[in-house]
């Protein structure tokens, strides 16, 4: 039997977040190394497969149609060039690769077929491959498993209080539906969310109860720190401090123990000591690569020199899970449905996102 705890509650995970700093670094790395090896981290590429444009109001987001950054948008990536990126990661070392689409939902059709192309590619050349492409319904995450997909990404982001204060245009209901039909699959969940973006501690505990009650918990958990990007709601945010977020890696390492925790956006504002000490915490994953989405990353060679200096490992692909087997389009059991499923649209107005889009009709 499983000795992995799934009743948290809010109470349980503050307590554990607010503790001495000593006691809680001791008690995440216990747990860490009765679960992981301390010294081995997971690494991944991320590779932004169409940019720009999206439709949501999403408070962080330079990709939001809607705010005025200065980002450059792409249409959707060929599957020649998703295969080049992923040999330049495979060669730098990461085990995996994490395509991202600044989609709302994924829409059955021509480019969800390529991306579908884009996964078997890629599991071809033995990497583990992960999406983010926005919500899916179950035949979706069906075909994305059949291609060989071995994680797909879906954040809460925060407690579902605070969701309210920075996403009007969907619900979080939709997320933990879309996290749902993944697990219906072999596929696995990679969800977290992200800190500094004005929530509380309480807020911070919310979404880690919300992810720590799934049952199975997911397999990874990324923490991101806020990169604010200038024309976005959340412009104005103070970087969230370095003591947040070992505090928050650390929680998340004591309750979901299994779990590959992710050091996610903002490691470029981060020191090479406080990387370390969320490594100690219990990170043990990383996005690497000179750019995450749209945003900058520490360079390759610079996360190497890391990795040398504090006696890291890469950890090699399928070593937590076996390789899927990759089906071929024309021996699918799942054909598109052309499903026009009802996410919700809560449709609540943000004042900052409201502000922050009449400012980008006034630049455009
Ligand atoms: N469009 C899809 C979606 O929202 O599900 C996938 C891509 S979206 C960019 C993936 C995740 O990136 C978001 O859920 C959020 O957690 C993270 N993210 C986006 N912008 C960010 C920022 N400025 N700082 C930190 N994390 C960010
Ligand atoms: C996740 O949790 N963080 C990554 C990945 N999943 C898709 C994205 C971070 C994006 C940071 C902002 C940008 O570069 O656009
Ligand atoms: Fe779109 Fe995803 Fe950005 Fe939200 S986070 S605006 S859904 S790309």
């Amino acid at each position: 039997m499983s000795e992995i705890k799934h009743n948290w509650t809010k109470e349980d995970i503050l307590a554990i977040y607010n503790k001495p700093l000593m006691d809680l670094l001791f008690d995440a790395a216990t747990i860490h190394r009765k679960h992981h090896d301390p010294n081995t981290v997971q690494v991944s590429t991320l590779l932004s497969i169409k940019t720009g444009g999206c439709p949501e109001d999403c408070g962080y987001c330079p990709q939001a149609a809607r705010y005025h950054t200065d980002i450059e948008g792409n249409d959707l990536m060929t599957v020649q060039h998703v295969k080049a990126q992923a040999l330049r990661a495979k060669s730098s070392g990461s085990s995996r690769v994490c395509m991202g689409a600044a989609w709302r939902n994924v829409k059955d059709g021509e480019e969800f077929d390529q991306v579908l192309e884009m996964v078997r590619t890629i599991n071809k050349l033995d990497m583990e491959v992960c999406c983010t492409l926005g919500m899916i319904t179950e035949n979706q995450a069906h075909r994305l498993a059949e291609a060989g997909l071995y994680a797909y990404n879906h954040n809460l982001d925060s407690s579902e209080e605070y969701y309210k204060e920075v996403i009007s245009t969907r619900g979080y209901e939709d997320r933990l539906e879309t996290i749902d039909n993944v697990r219906k699959t072999n596929v696995t969940v990679c969800s977290g969310g992200i800190i500094g973006m004005g929530e509380k501690p309480e807020d911070r505990a919310g979404m880690l109860v919300a992810l720590a009650t799934l049952n199975p918990q997911p397999e990874s958990v990324p923490i991101n720190a806020l990169v604010a990007v200038e024309g976005t709601p959340l412009e104005d945010q103070k970087p969230v401090s370095i003591w947040d977020m070992v505090r928050m890696v650390a929680t998340t390492r004591i309750v979901m123990p299994e779990t590959q925790v992710r050091l996610s956006a903002g490691r470029t504002e981060m020191s090479r000591e406080g990387q370390a000490m969320c490594f100690f915490a219990g990170a043990n994953s990383i996005f690497a690569g000179d750019k995450l989405l749209t945003t900058p990353n520490p360079d390759v060679s610079e996360d190497m020199e890391m990795f040398k200096l504090l006696g890291l490992n890469p950890q090699k692909p399928f070593i937590k899970k076996m390789q899927p087997e990759t089906v071929e389009a024309t021996d699918s059991k799942y054909q598109a449905l052309g499903e026009k499923p009802k996410w919700t649209r809560p449709d609540h107005k943000i004042d900052r996102n409201e502000e922050a889009k009449q400012k980008a009709k006034v630049l455009k």
